[in-house]
């Protein structure tokens, strides 16, 4: 167990055994109270739209098991440098067009060095002033980082705990979760809102979903920003071949992260093209309202922007205004 969360500091409201009978209820019962909550706190039919661009792809010397972007195994990911500006601003007025409220930019590094912070803060300025919000996750950050993405207009500074604190030596050996709650620690401190979440699928038991939920709560506060992942199964990573969770499952952690995190923005995130449009449907029920919106991840492919329409048409969904979203957090 890390230092800064031992289990006396997890939040006391929520053990894990108490997270751990919500994901046991009767799946209607389940749903019923996450949507119970959700209306509580969030427009009923708002969902919030955000865009992602990998803006410097690959050779990432962290070891995580489920990333394509990891130089230690052997992928179809092919490298590319830190992306200039024209072209990143480019992909945020499409993006914009499209109707992304948010546009998040990750890099596949272990931690900025100043001068490529610089670079990534020119990129922050130039969307900003596009009138979008902004997202950036660029690995651990170092004192003084947070502040400076903060002085440049950042809204939000995406990094995960990814999944239990038990579990997560099985996943990553390079950066500890101690590293992690460092970073979302300072993020935190600088004023930006925090965007973290975890991934699923990894082949975890439910205690292990279980665990996530509870680490994520007893971030104090907890993030505004929620996302769940689950896993894409890349060839040629060691979770390639990982057993699919069933999509019941994946449901029911999207109920419980929303009965537990009553307020935060949750976003069904990673695997949404492999998910039939049912369980979106479910995953919206359950209360996420938050998805990533365009062709393609980081570097996976996403569902087509006419595949997401007629979704939201069928499911009488809107995107919901930027407004509404920031006054929730
Ligand atoms: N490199 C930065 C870091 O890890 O701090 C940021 C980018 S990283 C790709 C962001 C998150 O994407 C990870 O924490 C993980 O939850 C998710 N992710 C990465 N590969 C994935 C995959 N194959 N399937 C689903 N989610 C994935
Ligand atoms: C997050 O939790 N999920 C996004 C975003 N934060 C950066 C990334 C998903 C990546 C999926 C694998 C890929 O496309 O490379
Ligand atoms: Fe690197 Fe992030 Fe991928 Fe881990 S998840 S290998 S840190 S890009």
């Amino acid at each position: 167990m890390p230092s800064c969360l031992r289990h006396e500091t997890l939040d006391p409201a929520w053990p894990i055994q108490a997270i751990l009978d919500l994901f046991a209820l009767p799946f209607n019962d389940l749903l019923l109270q996450a949507q119970t909550v959700h209306r509580l706190h969030h427009p009923a039919n708002a969902v919030q739209q955000s865009s992602l661009l990998s803006i410097k792809t690959g050779a990432c010397p962290e070891d995580c098991a489920y990333c394509p972007q990891s130089s230690r195994y052997t992928t179809a990911v092919e490298q590319a440098p830190l992306m200039p500006l024209p072209q990143v601003l480019t992909a945020a007025k499409r993006a914009q067009e499209a109707g992304a409220q948010r546009f998040c930019m990750g890099a596949a590094w272990r931690s900025p060095t100043e001068r490529q912070l610089d670079d990534v803060i020119e990129h922050v300025q130039a969307v900003k002033a596009l009138g979008m919000e902004t997202c950036v996750t660029l690995g651990m950050l170092k004192p003084g980082q947070a502040e400076r993405l903060k002085a440049a207009g950042l809204d939000y500074y995406n990094h995960n705990l990814d999944t239990s604190p038990e579990y997560y030596g099985e996943i990553i050996h390079t950066r500890t979760y101690d590293d992690r709650l460092q970073t979302l620690q300072r993020v935190r401190d600088a004023g930006l809102k925090v965007c973290c979440g975890g991934i699923v699928g990894l082949g975890e038991s439910r205690e292990v979903r279980a665990g996530l939920i509870a680490a994520l709560a007893s971030l104090n506060p907890y993030p505004e920003s929620v996302p769940i992942n689950q896993l894409v199964k890349v060839p040629g990573t060691p979770l390639a071949d990982a057993p699919d969770l069933d999509p019941l499952e994946f449901v029911r952690t999207i109920a419980v992260t929303r009965i537990v995190m009553p307020k935060t923005v949750v976003r069904l995130s990673a695997g949404r093209e492999s998910m039939h449009d049912s369980t979106q449907a479910l995953c919206f029920m359950a209360g996420a309202n938050s998805i990533f919106h365009g062709e393609q991840l980081l570097t996976t492919p996403n569902p087509r922007a006419e595949a997401d329409a007629s979704l939201f048409q069928r499911l009488g969904l809107t995107p919901m205004p930027q407004a509404a979203e920031a006054h929730l957090a």
